[in-house]
């Protein structure tokens, strides 16, 4: 900014003197933001919507540019990639840097938010240090709006819990990848972008994802049974360099902040409206959408408190007060709730 803004007055100056100027030395520079995510999808439709709001608020001063479907840098490495400056900011899906940043880890830990307002409730209690970790990699944070809540599809029926062995489990994260070898199933990293292939292709046996991106990626084209167990509801966070937001003048930083808070309330509003249409499709297109068995789920809360543990030992005291937190707040507005 500081660049443009130099450039504006030398072209002014240059102006009065009557030099002519090129005409770019007076259009800001664009603030390219990276994700992973295709550009119909609910998530960059609602960053999309951010970067108008925020050009027409700011009058044309702030050009946020996105670009959709890791087409700017690898959905894997987005996060490394804007702090090596290879964008100016990006979105991406906190519990895939759980490895980084241990309290990301939080966001995927299984069957601690039994639904959007346990979520609201976690991410109230969580985004302060969520904004200092960010801050700490010199990254500021935007907002962070949920996928809807994590349910299992698979190409067989999974009845017993010895039925997920030796299936090949897409995973996302670290919590998908350690939960596939956890059921004895074979863990295969695949992005979301190439996933309708994948699975099309008969290379997916298993998976944990959204009603969302199950009908993003067609997954009935070989996953027919699709099971509600609403493992967590994981967010993605949309942040820009932080040096770059810092030499934003007043004005427009604080204008970035305002459109962000009503950025994260439209998202949240439209991945909660979406859930049920989204699993009606699943139905729709003969994918049998079922309750986990008593005793499967049963295996599966046992492998949630496995993650937890594992977890525990990962975080330090800052995280684990972030976890109480969220824990004794969601326990009071349940008891609230009765
Ligand atoms: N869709 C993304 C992240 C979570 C979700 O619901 C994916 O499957 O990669």
């Amino acid at each position: 900014m500081r660049t443009w803004l130099a450039s504006l007055r030398v072209a002014l100056v240059a102006a009065s003197l009557g030099v002519v100027t090129h005409t770019w030395a007076l259009t800001p520079p664009e603030i390219n933001v990276a994700t992973a995510y295709a550009a119909d999808n609910f998530q960059t439709r609602n960053l999309q919507r951010y970067a108008e709001e925020v050009l027409q608020a700011t009058g044309g001063k702030v050009i946020i540019k996105v670009h959709p479907a890791g087409s700017l840098i690898k959905p894997a490495q987005i996060f490394t990639g804007v702090r090596e400056g290879r964008a100016q900011g990006g979105e991406v899906i906190m519990s895939s840097l759980a490895k980084e940043i241990p309290l990301f880890g939080m966001d995927a830990l299984p069957f601690i938010v039994s639904g959007y307002a346990d979520a609201r409730t976690m991410w109230e209690v969580s985004r302060a240090a969520v904004d200092a970790a960010l801050a700490a990699r010199g990254m500021k944070l935007l907002y962070a709006v949920p996928w809807p809540p994590q349910s299992l599809y698979s190409r067989t029926p999974i009845n017993v819990p010895d039925d997920f062995a030796g299936l090949r489990m897409r995973a996302y994260n670290p919590a998908t990848e350690r939960i596939a070898q956890l059921v004895h199933a074979k863990p295969v990293t695949i992005q979301v972008v190439d996933l309708a292939n994948a699975v099309a292709q008969g290379q997916v046996d298993l998976m944990i994802t959204s009603s969302w991106t199950g009908v993003e990626t067609k997954a009935w084209t070989r996953l027919l049974h699709y099971y509600k167990v609403s493992a967590w509801i994981p967010k993605n966070v949309v942040f820009l360099d932080k040096a770059l937001f810092d030499t934003l003048d007043a004005a427009s930083r604080t204008t970035l902040l305002e459109l962000a808070r009503s950025a994260e309330a439209r998202g949240w509003k439209m991945s909660e409206d979406s859930d049920r249409e989204y699993e009606a499709q699943l139905a729709a297109h003969g994918i049998e959408v079922a309750s986990m068995d008593f005793f499967v789920r049963r295996h599966l809360d046992r492998i949630g408190e496995t993650l937890a543990r594992e977890w525990l030992r990962e975080a330090g005291s800052d995280e684990l007060q972030v976890l109480l937190h969220y824990m004794a707040e969601r326990s009071r507005q349940h008891a609230s709730a009765r």
